[in-house]
């Protein structure tokens, strides 16, 4: 499928998504959205790949929120459809087993900021400003930004930020812990992508697996969040990846893990 809205850019075992509307400062609208969601379910059969990373076209935005001049028209039936899209690509981004980092190069408001919250993590250039400004024209934020950022940040901050609508800078998301790392602006893109690599180095059914069951941790009570840790720990001795794993280590050797 080709996209009109989104550039998807495979690189060894990262592939590179950016969102492309910098006219409209890369504002999701549907077909955005539902273009994001079909890539991510592209890459199911694609062995060779363990890291997407999102980033937005130009030097100002990642992506300044969903479409406003695509949603001022809509009604209430429509307005839960649009949230549900987004929310559909939330939990396509959750189950795959792919690790996704936002590269937040600028702003990240309202669906934005909702879109880095989807992904596993984010890293963010020193010029990112955050913010859930969603108030200022009447409606919540749908895509996560009252879910997924309380979790992230406490109640507290995401009251604060989702009522106020003030806009965070990078530094900020930093201390709150919205954001994992924060780098200069020129050096964002190469240094995910070195964390890529990294990530991609490892064993990807274990890098996998420690997704599943750490974004397991957010939904499930403590005692059966430990019997699926306890089951996935098991399943890797049931790898060739396992084996390499450990073989290397004792030969004094790189390991060369194959996802088997
Ligand atoms: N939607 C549509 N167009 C946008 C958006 C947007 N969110 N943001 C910017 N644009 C457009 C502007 O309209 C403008 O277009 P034009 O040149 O045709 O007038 C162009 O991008 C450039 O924007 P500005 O001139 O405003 O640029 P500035 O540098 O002055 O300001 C800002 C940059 C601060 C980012 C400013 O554009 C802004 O405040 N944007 C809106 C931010 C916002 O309110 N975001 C929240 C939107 S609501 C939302 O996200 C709901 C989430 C729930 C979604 C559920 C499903 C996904």
């Amino acid at each position: 499928m080709g996209y009109d809205n989104i550039l998807v850019e495979q690189h060894d075992h990262t592939v590179r998504i950016t969102v492309n509307r910098p006219q409209a400062m890369n504002a999701l609208n549907r077909t955005t959205l539902e273009e994001l969601f079909h890539a991510c379910q592209s890459f199911a059969g694609n062995k060779a790949l363990r890291v997407v990373v999102v980033t937005g076209a130009g030097d100002k935005a990642f992506v300044a929120g969903a479409d406003i001049k695509g949603m001022v028209e809509l009604g209430e039936a429509e307005g839960r459809e649009f949230a549900a899209v987004g929310h559909r690509l939330g939990d396509a981004i959750a189950a795959s087993p792919l690790i996704w980092i936002a590269a937040v190069n600028g702003f990240a408001l309202g669906g934005g900021c909702e879109l880095a919250l989807a992904c596993d993590f984010m890293w963010a250039s020193d010029k990112a400003r955050f913010g859930q400004p969603e108030v200022n024209l009447g409606v919540i934020p749908g895509f996560g930004g009252t879910t997924r950022l309380a979790r992230r940040v406490g109640v507290a901050r995401a009251i604060e930020l989702a009522t106020s609508g003030n806009l965070i800078d990078a530094a900020e998301a930093l201390r709150i812990g919205l954001c994992n790392r924060v780098v200069p602006h020129a050096e964002l893109l190469a240094e995910v992508d070195k964390l890529a690599a990294t990530i991609a180095s490892k064993g990807p059914l274990a890098v996998a697996r420690v997704k599943q069951s750490v974004r397991a941790s957010q939904e499930l009570p403590l005692s059966e969040q430990n019997a699926l840790e306890i089951r996935l720990f098991g399943e890797c001795f049931a790898t060739a990846d396992q084996k390499e794993g450990m073989r290397a280590f004792i030969d004094k050797r790189p390991a060369a893990f194959r996802g088997e």
